[in-house]
């Protein structure tokens, strides 16, 4: 079997944005709203960058060039279904739901920023890499077992494949048929380890044989391939189709996070290579040239887009600070004396030192 013509990549969107595929499940007016979010998206992740650089925010891990991922995928569930993602997946929450400041109140070690707004159906994002893939299956085969509609999708990036969390939760997943999805996004890094180092399988859908699931390999850059694709699958899904590995193929543009300098592991031509069919670059192409949007509305877009993640800055910085005892708080439903008897003691060390001028927090 050649694994790269047994899962084809899905594309309708070439890299140059031409159209090579059908979109007819995509309108015109879709179309201009994931411009409109992708914009909004990209200028969010730059600015998070920029706030760090400026020791105003924490470490932070930006997601450009994995917007049309996480959107596309965002956009085809269904409100009660479960979202479970990592560090880097905000583009997809926010999408969701999620307000604009989230990831930036996360980035300031704020635990408020793992708490989402009613009704946004998600986890708050992971750190430990191919945990939440285990939890979507829970969260899955649980809806399964009560009869409810709803399906989960977990979002891992191509490092997470080499866990064991990631095959646990497939054979359970296969085994259980629960209505889960595994969207991998392979953008080809795990902080400085390349694809070829993590595995030894062309691709990352072909894993999906060994579970007996299907697996698709989708281009990960492409909007409307991703939107499109992510529909069909969470319709099969959600319908007793059993769970569905989905590999995104796509690219990580900036570095792991802002602790990263990828310029000391990449070389410089496959940057350039890939950064030429990036998602947002690749749809403005495609809608200038079919008119559906002018440059002057996509000018007007871009100004939007600065007045509300100006607006996302000021609710972050302005959004009250918890006290340093809290880091105690939610992981525990009861807390155990040790940790109780310590997060009394900080409080007494806080109250202290603010009665004597100075913060031992
Ligand atoms: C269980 C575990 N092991 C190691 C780490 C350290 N770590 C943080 S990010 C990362 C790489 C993950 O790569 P990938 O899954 O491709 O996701 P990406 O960062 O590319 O989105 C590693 C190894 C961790 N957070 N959790
Ligand atoms: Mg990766």
């Amino acid at each position: 079997m050649d694994p790269l013509k047994a899962f084809p990549l899905i594309q309708v969107l070439d890299e140059d944005g031409r159209l090579i595929g059908d979109r007819s499940q995509v309108s015109d007016d879709q179309l201009r709203a994931f411009f409109r979010w992708l914009t909004i998206l990209r200028t969010l992740d730059q600015r998070a960058w920029n706030l760090q650089r400026q020791g105003r925010i924490g470490t932070y891990p930006p997601f450009s060039g994995q917007e049309a991922t996480q959107v596309g995928v965002a956009a085809a569930l269904s409100p009660d279904d479960w979202l479970c993602g990592s560090y880097r997946d905000w583009a997809a929450l926010v999408y969701r739901g999620v307000p604009l400041y989230f990831p930036l109140l996360n980035s300031m070690g704020h635990p408020a920023a793992g708490a989402f707004p009613d009704p946004v159906q998600a986890l708050p994002v992971q750190v430990v890499i191919a945990a939440q893939i285990l939890h979507a299956v829970g969260l899955a085969w649980a809806a399964k077992l009560q009869g409810e509609p709803r399906i989960a999708v977990a979002l891992f990036g191509d490092g997470a494949t080499s866990q064991g969390d990631f095959h646990e939760a497939l054979n359970l997943a296969s085994v259980m048929s629960a209505p889960a999805v595994f969207v991998c996004q392979n953008n080809q890094w795990a902080i400085s380890v390349p694809l070829h180092r993590q595995m030894h399988s062309q691709t990352i859908a072909q894993r999906a044989i060994a579970y007996n699931i299907e697996g698709l390999r989708v281009d990960g850059n492409d909007i409307i391939a991703v939107y499109q694709t992510m529909k069909e699958v969470v319709e099969r899904v959600r319908a007793g189709g059993g769970p569905v590995l989905v590999e995104a193929v796509t690219y990580r543009l900036g570095a792991h996070t802002t602790a990263d300098d990828p310029t000391r592991y990449r070389a410089r031509e496959e940057d350039e290579r890939f950064r030429h069919g990036e998602p947002l670059a690749r749809l403005r192409r495609y809608l200038l040239a079919s008119q559906i949007l002018s440059e002057d509305e996509m000018q007007a877009i871009e100004e939007e887009a600065k007045g509300l993640v100006e607006q996302a800055v000021t609710d972050a910085a302005s959004y009250p600070p918890s006290p340093p005892e809290s880091v105690f708080d939610h992981v525990y439903a009861s807390i155990p004396p040790q940790l109780l008897s310590q997060q009394e003691e900080l409080a007494r060390r806080v109250r202290e030192g603010r009665r004597g001028g100075q913060s031992h927090g």
